[in-house]
């Protein structure tokens, strides 16, 4: 399988994170793909309509792209077990669309930094995208710590990726002072060698 791939991607990360989770990294090529909605770039327009990554090209059929369908079609031939039965299943897959969410924000704010042309950039539109990120901070840190405690999920994952491109990207936010218990999960879970591993400075 060919996976199109960028290390600082935390949609990415995901789909990396569970592969060294179950221990099949050697399953899958890395094909890198870099560029942005206003200059695709190298990233893999012809196999992903969206162009954006990541995407994986597999032998028993079409490319498969949006970061939750593949980990779920990993998850699925690997059999690794990061998606529960229902009715946990929705609980995990909602704090996996949370730790999208977050990640999408984030990924938006950078795009209109650094490459939206500076006249028309909209500060107010930055601020607007970070107000998603800290309604789902507090979310987190309020509802589904319980949650992030238990067994390895998919959601878990979806929120340590998401965590740590904030770090990357936003370290000036400083999420951690407005959400200790947030904090001291992520330190715990960042250590686990999937995530080291796979961090966007490693
Ligand atoms: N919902 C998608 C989001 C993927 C995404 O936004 N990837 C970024 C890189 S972090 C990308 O390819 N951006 C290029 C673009 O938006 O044109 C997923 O979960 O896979």
């Amino acid at each position: 399988m060919k996976l199109y791939h960028a290390p600082a991607s935390p949609f990415v990360r995901k789909v990396m994170v569970l592969l060294h989770e179950a221990g099949a990294v050697d399953r899958v090529t890395l094909s890198p793909a870099s560029g942005s909605p206003l200059d695709p770039g190298t990233l893999p327009v012809d196999r992903n309509p969206l162009g954006k990554i990541p995407a994986l090209e597999r032998p028993d059929g079409p490319t498969l792209y949006d970061s939750r369908v593949i980990t779920r079609y990993l998850d699925d031939l690997l059999d690794a077990r990061l998606y529960p039965a229902a009715p946990h299943l929705w609980d995990t897959l909602t704090i996996e669309a949370t730790g999208d969410g977050i990640a999408e924000a984030a990924v938006l704010m950078r795009y209109e930094a650094h490459v939206r042309p500076e006249a028309t950039r909209s500060p107010a539109w930055i601020e607007a995208q970070w107000s998603k990120i800290a309604r789902s901070l507090a979310a987190l840190e309020d509802r589904w710590l319980s949650h992030l405690a238990g067994p390895l999920d998919m959601g878990q994952i979806a929120v340590g990726c998401a965590l740590g491109y904030l770090d990357f990207r936003h370290a000036d936010r400083d999420w951690r002072a407005t959400h200790p218990a947030l904090a001291a999960w992520h330190a715990a879970f960042a250590d686990r060698p999937a995530m080291r591993a796979t961090a966007p400075d490693a």
